[in-house]
């Protein structure tokens, strides 16, 4: 029994507790600063008691972002280059090569591929950081591409998106993050990102990858000019697209980091509070009734803040990470990686008992020298 006693939480309390589906009104309350933080998180402690049971994920990964130079000006981000900007770079071959070797050495079971839309570059150039990490470390797991990659791979060749999904699984895609999801709203998404592949090209992508049989992930980006209103309508979007294909495999909240961008030193856009970040993280567990992961990323996060997550609905911390520089450049004074020893510690701090798992959920069993996937992990709906 719960000890939640809001008079204005009581009807979700009810139906929290029978397993209903909650509705765009009820995310509104959730997000009204009348439903006390500690009763919101309760709740959605309890839906991830019941679907994760103990458990706080991580695993053994690593960034990759080939290129910073973007044709897009995204109004958030700090990470982006212009063509001829001395912090521009774009990686040839061995380079790419290279952070594979690093890679395996360090026992990554994934690599986290994003970047850049480089005025320049080719489509196979972006295809060949692809099959060249898949042939010679097939090990590895590519996560790579949003969307908005996706769209723009779709302009460089003038063919359909399932095309460019198709040749990129080929090359040795093996599943697509969570990025590019930005806030779907037009209200919003025209002022933040206004060219870039927007909510009907962005689930046109994840459909499409999840008829292929690949797996995704899915993000918010909150706590800049959004309204409560535009982020549960993104939610409610995510749910419906859950409910036709079953694709998706984690939600990630993503807290706006001022630093280096527009938003931030034009607008004067501050970061928003730890308070507000873990409700966030529990108005995501307690909508998305359909999706079996919410992630704290600590890199985002801090690494306090994301163990409080872990109460507050989510169960999974995200990876080791190396190589970070989407946050990092934004302001994020997280450290550049966590050793596995540091992250279990993370965990178990928080009375969860940590898991490492592959990108796809399943257990990772390891020898001394090698390691495994094992079993998915079933998390009960
Ligand atoms: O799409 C960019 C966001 C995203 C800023 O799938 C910013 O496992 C805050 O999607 N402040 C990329 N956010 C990161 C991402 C991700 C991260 C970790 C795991 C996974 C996964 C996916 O980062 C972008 C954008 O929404 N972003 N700049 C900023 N200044
Ligand atoms: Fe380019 Fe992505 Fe940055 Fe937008 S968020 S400017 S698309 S790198």
């Amino acid at each position: 029994m719960l000890r939640t006693s809001s008079p204005i939480l009581a009807p979700i309390r009810e139906k929290v507790e029978a397993g209903e589906r909650l509705t765009a009104e009820d995310g509104l309350v959730l997000e009204s600063p009348e439903a006390p933080l500690p009763e919101v998180g309760e709740l959605a402690n309890l839906v991830r008691e019941r679907k994760n049971g103990n458990a706080g994920y991580y695993n053994i990964n690593t960034h990759l972002n080939a290129t910073n130079i973007c044709v897009y000006r995204c109004t958030f981000c700090a990470f982006r280059s212009d063509l001829r900007d001395p912090k521009g770079y774009w990686m040839n071959d061995e380079q790419v090569l290279a952070r594979g070797a690093e890679a395996v050495e360090n026992g990554c079971t994934e690599m986290h591929i994003v970047g850049g839309l480089h005025h320049q570059a080719k489509y196979d150039w972006y295809r060949k950081v692809i099959s060249l990490l898949n042939d010679n470390y097939p090990t590895l797991h590519l996560k790579a591409w949003t969307p908005v990659e996706i769209d723009w791979f779709a302009r460089l060749t003038k063919k359909p998106i399932r095309w460019v999904l198709e040749d990129m699984k080929e090359a040795g895609l093996g599943s697509l993050p969570g990025g590019g999801a930005e806030i779907f709203h037009p209200e919003i998404r025209h002022q933040i990102c206004e060219h870039k592949a927007d909510a009907s090209r962005w689930f046109e992508t994840h459909r499409e990858a999840h008829s292929l049989g690949l797996r995704s992930n899915c993000t918010m980006l909150y706590g800049h000019i959004e309204q409560p209103y535009h982020r549960i309508d993104h939610l409610i979007r995510l749910r419906e697209l859950q409910d036709e294909t079953g694709g998706l495999q984690t939600y990630i909240p993503l807290s706006y980091h001022p630093e280096n961008n527009r938003l931030g030193i034009e607008r004067k856009i501050e970061k928003p509070s730890g308070l507000m970040d873990l409700r966030q993280m529990a108005i995501g567990r307690l909508m998305l009734d359909n999706i079996d992961h919410i992630k704290a990323y600590w890199i985002m996060l801090g690494i306090e803040t994301a163990q409080i997550s872990l109460s507050y609905g989510a169960d999974d911390i995200d990876g080791t990470v190396r190589h970070e520089l989407i946050y990092h450049d934004a302001g994020a004074t997280t450290p550049e990686v966590m050793s596995v020893a540091d992250i279990e510690r993370v965990i178990r701090e928080t009375g969860r008992e940590p898991i490492e798992r592959d990108t796809l959920y399943r257990r990772v069993e390891r020898d001394a020298e090698s390691w495994r996937a094992g079993e998915k992990i079933v998390a009960a709906v």
